[in-house]
């Protein structure tokens, strides 16, 4: 019997993230068609160094070839409307990389396309799917903490700390208005409301800007790249409208209270996302830099640390290890898992069963979270948050 082709994948942009989608579907044997870059040139090179057969001249060249059938957006957030939009209308399938756009204006069209489109549009909101993540919603949802009274952590990184650390990220044309809390913050408070299975109803936001006043550097700096003194382009000051910090008061449907720190100027925090349910029989904690040990917190006994190990882990959890027990698993193996499920999906076919996956809708929340809590850094006081209108994108 003759099986169908698999479907083959466009990487568009290949900074700090493209390539880690590019070593996630290589490692899942999904094929991939090819790259697109800023420019022909840009592209053509990176596409030999990272061993792609074929470098696409433009975005629309790459969307008119019928052997692309899912486009990897993993370029800054002001193009992910834009090309997610134009990936769908030309009948792909899209994994965007988050936040899912610049304004919750844009992400709403966006989810409302993906629902309409008959496609498959995934958010890449990865950190979900670390294994003890997984376990922590799975035993919240068997009712092993009991009620959920507190949620609280923080995501903290250090690469933004000196006035001379630039990125795309802090110009708003590119990465939108929000900075460390839709970067950063987001994949803290997704991770949140999947681990506890509540949404947040309302927020109180306090936001800070360290450096109003940034030097930037002559020229594109990737993500993550230390400042180590003045590059021989030069550095030029430039003002800072975004959030180098924030603290964050939360409010859980069904009652759980929770705070949240954001930070990317913590010196030594790499990056580093912690959080604590705290329940009426038990806590959990979890850290992304020990990502393979699940913190229980009990009362009348020990304390306990559950290892990642497949058999010990609920048959949800036990999925997404690739290994046995004792055999670290981190953040590139999110992404693969993240994709095993996506691709799993869109082989299946049956687009009306439920997503294992963040779907544009759940993009559109966190972008309508972000709006909240701009607000709320605005006007000092608490701020609802309106829940996705609509279906399943
Ligand atoms: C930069 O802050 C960044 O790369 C984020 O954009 C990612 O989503 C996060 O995983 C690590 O930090």
């Amino acid at each position: 019997m003759s099986q169908s082709p698999r479907p083959r994948a466009l990487i568009v942009g290949t900074g700090f993230i493209g390539p880690a989608h590019l070593e996630a579907l290589r490692r899942l044997g999904v094929p991939v068609a090819g790259l697109v870059e800023r420019d022909a040139e840009t592209a053509a090179r990176k596409a030999r160094e990272l061993g792609i057969e074929r470098a696409y001249p433009s975005y629309e060249a790459a969307l008119a070839d019928p052997a692309v059938s899912v486009v990897h957006l993993a370029v800054p957030n002001a193009l992910h409307a834009p090309y997610a939009e134009a990936a769908l209308a030309a009948g792909k399938h899209v994994v965007c990389e988050k936040p899912l756009a610049a304004t919750s204006a844009e992400s709403e069209r966006l989810a409302r396309l993906a629902r309409a489109s008959g496609l498959v549009a995934a958010v890449n909101y990865n950190l979900r799917f670390y294994p003890l993540v997984r376990e922590a919603r799975e035993r919240v949802a068997r009712g092993d903490i009991g009620a959920p009274f507190l949620v609280h952590g923080a995501y903290l990184q250090d690469w933004l700390l000196l006035d001379t650390d630039w990125n795309w990220r802090l110009e708003p044309a590119a990465g939108g208005e929000l900075r460390a809390v839709a970067d950063i913050g987001t994949h803290w408070l997704d991770m949140v409301a999947y681990a506890t299975g509540r949404r947040i109803e309302a927020v109180f936001a306090d936001f800070a800007t360290m450096h109003p006043v940034r030097r930037r550097p002559v020229g594109p700096v990737e993500t993550f790249t230390a400042a180590g003194g003045a590059p021989a382009s030069g550095l030029a000051p430039a003002p800072v409208t975004s959030e180098d910090a924030a603290v964050i008061l939360l409010r859980f449907e069904g009652g759980a209270r929770g705070s949240l720190v954001v930070s990317q100027v913590s010196a030594g925090r790499k990056n580093s996302l912690r959080f604590e349910i705290d329940g009426s029989a038990s806590s959990m904690a979890w850290d992304s830099e020990e990502p393979n040990s699940l913190w229980i917190g009990r009362r009348n006994e020990p304390n306990g640390l559950l290892m990642k190990d497949p058999s010990l882990l609920t048959p949800a959890a036990a999925r997404l290890s690739a290994y046995p027990g004792g055999h670290q698993e981190g953040y590139a193996d999110t992404i693969a898992r993240m994709f095993a499920e996506f691709y799993r999906y869109v082989e299946a076919g049956d687009f009306s069963a439920p997503r294992g996956f963040p779907t544009f809708d759940d993009g559109h929340a966190e972008m309508l979270l972000c709006d909240a809590l701009l607000e709320s850094s605005k006007s000092g006081a608490w701020v609802a948050v309106p829940p996705v209108k609509g279906g399943k994108a």
